[in-house]
């Protein structure tokens, strides 16, 4: 995160650097529509930009699997913006997706970690994230710092455009800065991460839940989960369990919930009772400090306060060692999981 913000966030005179695209974010902020086209990890951070840039900068945005957007026939017009996110930046259905969206007219904005790969060729601007090389097959750091770019964006559009209050502006900024140091303070909690993992290292079934913002995150931490502990893992927003999900959950049954204090934590108390009431076991992702949830949740981890467009990037990471931790445990081999290659190129 900090190697992504370094050189690019200067909260004294307010400015938010994006190299690649300075002469984008005037064109960005006319723009009716932005389609999002990723895979995978890079799909979910995706999902939490849908949310930052239609809370903060009033823009529709749709987010499309690449793999599915490519083959169908979509509804792309001069004008809209295309943004292609991809770690690798050599998926082939991304690119596949990148071109059909130029034939259309739309311009192409990628988000990609690899310096000179082919996303970033077949595109009109974009940003790098520099995250370094991913060592694993699984993406990790490359989702903090696609949400970190893809924030400072939706910030510097927001902006321009005038649909942010300069208070939520210097605030957002002043956030952004810290979010390393918050990072280094939920990596401490990895012991007892540890811990829980060893609880359900057996487990055959894994629920996550969270909403609003931290439903891409349960999304991802699903995914994760599924990806190097082989583990059968379903992401829901909160409120969709009550629409089937909520049938598979009894006292075999392990819940994620995402429950930091935001806009969503007194519905997500509802949805942790819930799961209880059926006698699930509740692993909460809280806020530090929360004095409700741990009454309720079997297990607790805390990640410190911020504002909840930015939680994304912090909560992801005990998702993360959650599935590290257990895959591990059963003997997985972490970096390289089976089945699966780190770029798709087919
Ligand atoms: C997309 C992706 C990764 C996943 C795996 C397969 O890659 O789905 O998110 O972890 O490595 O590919 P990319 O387009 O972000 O490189």
């Amino acid at each position: 995160v900090a190697d992504c913000m370094r050189g690019r966030v200067n909260a004294d005179s307010g400015l938010l650097v994006l190299g690649g695209l300075r002469d984008y974010v005037d064109k960005l902020a006319k723009t009716k529509r932005i389609v999002i086209v990723a895979c995978g990890t890079s799909w979910h951070a995706g999902l939490v930009a849908e949310y930052i840039f239609e809370e903060l900068a009033r823009i529709n945005v749709e987010v499309e699997y690449a793999s599915e957007f490519r083959y169908r026939n979509p509804i792309i017009k001069e004008g809209d913006f295309v943004i292609a996110i991809s770690q690798s930046g050599e998926t082939a259905d991304t690119l596949a997706a990148i071109e059909l969206a130029k034939s259309k007219g739309a311009t192409i904005i990628g988000v990609c970690n690899v310096v000179g790969s082919s996303i970033p060729r077949a595109t009109h601007a974009g940003a790098y994230t520099h995250a370094g090389p991913e060592i694993g097959v699984a993406s990790t750091k490359a989702f903090t710092a696609q949400v970190t770019v893809l924030a400072m964006m939706a910030i510097a559009v927001a902006r321009k455009k005038g649909t942010l209050h300069e208070d939520t502006f210097r605030r957002l900024l002043f956030e952004l800065e810290r979010i390393p140091s918050k990072i280094e303070t939920v990596l401490k909690t990895d012991e007892k991460i540890k811990e829980i993992a060893a609880q359900f290292k057996d487990s055959r079934n894994f629920i996550y839940l969270g909403r609003g913002y931290n439903f891409p995150v349960a999304l991802e931490g699903a995914l994760k989960l599924k990806e190097i502990s082989y583990i059968h893992a379903e992401g829901y927003p909160a409120a969709e369990m009550k629409h089937g999900p909520i049938a598979l959950i009894d006292e075999e049954m392990p819940v994620v919930f995402i429950a930091t204090k935001d806009s969503s934590y007194e519905k997500v108390v509802s949805n942790i009772q819930e799961v209880k009431a059926r006698k699930g076991k509740v692993i909460a992702i809280v806020t530090e400090g929360d004095k409700l949830i741990p009454t309720m949740a079997d297990y607790t981890i805390e990640i410190p306060a911020m504002h909840e467009a930015l939680i994304p990037l912090v909560a992801t990471i005990p998702l993360q060692l959650l599935s590290y931790h257990i895959a591990v445990l059963r003997g997985c081999n972490v970096d390289q999981p089976r089945n699966l290659a780190k770029s798709v190129t087919v």
